[in-house]
């Protein structure tokens, strides 16, 4: 028996840079969630009969949203849900799921690295087909739905039980609970040379900071790739990451950090965010920036299995520094520039035209699914240095000495009025026709504008998707509002700085100048009243 219920249309459920995130309270107002996930069945085509995957980073809510959500799909006519035991998956093993279950898509419950519990964030994605998330089209369609919804559906029926592994029905659909982990760690184990890994002897520390990475890294990391129990800290999910901020940077990172630059480090440190899409690497007494991970993974991707025949191109988010850009142009390949978001990866991916992907923000991954992968980044870094022998110190050296080194940092200004944050940005956009030839201090602007992305797969276009001005001798400095906050703007600031022959400096004295030039450029002390950033990584 479906059951009707009748609705009112919430006006703020405009999907963000990866899916709906809001507060857990503002989730909590009656048929908020069941709205988001009625206009997302509304709008997609072709769920008669059709596979359905489920699962998220276990943070406060996970389950009942998943509960309401599988007796949806059933009203849906959905053929089957694949839902992950105790309602866990991370985002990379979602979307390896939905691939290789020929899933129509997914819903992937999860707020990212934004902390969760009763006063944090929640959030639903919804992927598609090929496992990545919904492209821009698909996410209007959806907000279009949540603004004029009026009813949601659900077969009658009382929740099932998550933990138990098999198979159950709902209404006329069969509900599958798997195993979270087994699927991935199978991928993992194709891609990587485990052998060689386990045989390398390296020692390191994993801080999964309480959240999905937890199980599928004791698996991996200790199980099978023989790294000492207690490799993996806080590898228990927990509904409120133990009170922590599951973003993997050197600030909500910080224990594994200090750990890393001091006397007792092992080989290798990692972390991983709230849903495992994101990485953090940091070697004994070296941590890598993200852009700089990117470079050197894609460099190096060919002494892993499941790389061995070369790249095809790589993709990096206009904001990921350009040290990326001169290892596709080393190895003769393309590099295509998109704005940030993962979906615009997915194109390129399917089109064969890249094989490894990365941003700024921690995120990377490659052709094997469709979303960034925390724990593929920590496994192509393992088998890199267990092939070539090398520390993570060595290997950052020699691609600097080989490739020149691009200083880069990001600030972070937190939880700003949004209306000032839009006034600074708007008066920047005023600005852009007169700054070409403008002088800060020694540096010169070259060119400014507002990143617009053809993509070269369906030619849609993406416009204002950040402020760069660039300058003379390769530096500069882009400013974009994040898309992924939940309370206020968050303004981003993106530094970045090439020398191609002092590698050795310090990145905070090389960056001054340009800071001091973002300054004068978008007046960000006048319009936000803060003169230092709250994170800087
Ligand atoms: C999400 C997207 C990423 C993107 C990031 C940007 O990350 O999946 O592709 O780089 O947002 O965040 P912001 O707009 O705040 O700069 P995640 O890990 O939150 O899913």
């Amino acid at each position: 028996m479906i059951r009707e219920h009748p609705t009112t249309a919430y006006t703020d459920q405009k999907p963000g840079t990866s899916g709906l995130r809001k507060k857990v309270r503002v989730f909590q107002q009656a048929n908020y969630a069941e709205n988001f996930v009625q206009s997302v069945f509304d709008v997609v085509e072709g769920k008669e009969g059709a596979t359905l995957v489920i699962g998220g980073d276990g943070r406060f809510l996970n389950r009942e949203v998943i509960q309401v959500a599988i007796r949806m799909a059933a009203a849906a006519g959905f053929g089957r849900v694949v839902v992950g035991q105790g309602g866990i998956l991370s985002t990379p093993a979602a979307s390896n799921l939905i691939r290789i279950r020929g899933a129509l898509g997914g819903l992937v419950l999860s707020a990212s690295h934004n902390p969760g519990g009763p006063d944090e964030d929640f959030g639903i994605k919804y992927n598609i087909a090929n496992g990545g998330p919904a492209p821009e089209k698909v996410t209007e369609a959806i907000h279009a739905r949540t603004r004029t919804i009026e009813v949601w559906r659900e077969v009658e029926g009382s929740d099932i039980d998550l933990d138990a592994l098999g198979e159950t029905r709902v209404g006329d659909m069969t509900v599958e609970v798997v195993d979270p982990v087994a699927d991935y760690a199978a991928l993992m184990e194709q891609l990587f040379d485990f052998a060689a890994i386990r045989a390398a002897g390296l020692t390191m520390a994993f801080d999964a900071m309480s959240a999905v990475t937890g199980p599928y890294a004791t698996e991996i990391l200790e199980k099978r790739l023989g790294f000492a129990p207690g490799t993996v800290r806080n590898g228990t999910p927990l509904p409120d990451f133990g009170g922590h901020h599951p973003d993997p940077n050197l600030v909500h990172a910080r224990e594994l950090y200090d750990l890393m630059m001091g006397p007792d480090a092992p080989d290798f440190g990692a972390a991983s965010d709230g849903d495992g899409d994101r990485n953090l690497i940091i070697g004994r007494s070296r941590f890598v920036t993200p852009s700089d991970s990117l470079a050197m993974l894609a460099a190096n991707a060919h002494l892993a299995p499941g790389y061995s025949q070369g790249l095809k191109g790589i993709a990096r988010s206009m904001p990921t520094s350009a040290a990326a850009d001169r290892v596709a142009a080393a190895l003769g390949i393309a590099c295509y520039e998109t704005p940030t978001g993962w979906k615009f990866f997915g194109n390129l991916l399917d089109a064969g035209m890249a094989t490894i992907c990365g941003e700024e923000s921690a995120g990377t991954g490659s052709d094997h699914v469709r979303e960034k992968d925390g724990l593929w980044a920590v496994l192509l870094w393992l088998n890199i240095l267990a092939a070539t022998g090398k520390s993570v110190d060595q290997i950052a050296r020699d691609h600097w000495a080989t490739f020149g080194r691009n200083y880069y940092a990001r600030h972070d200004y937190e939880g700003v009025e949004s209306e000032r944050a839009d006034a600074l940005m708007s008066e920047l956009r005023g600005r852009l026709g007169a700054l070409p030839g403008e002088r800060f201090g020694d540096l010169v602007v070259e060119a400014a504008d507002d990143f617009a992305y053809e993509d070269p797969t369906d030619g849609s276009i993406s416009r204002n998707q950040g402020v760069r001005v660039l300058f003379e001798g390769g530096s500069r400095v882009v400013f974009r509002l994040s898309g992924t906050g939940t309370s206020g703007a968050t303004l981003r600031v993106y530094l970045e700085r090439f020398d191609a022959a002092r590698t050795d400096e310090d990145t905070t004295a090389m960056l001054a100048d340009i800071v001091a030039a973002a300054d004068a450029i978008a007046g960000i002390v006048r319009h936000t009243g803060r003169t230092q950033p709250d994170v800087v990584t």
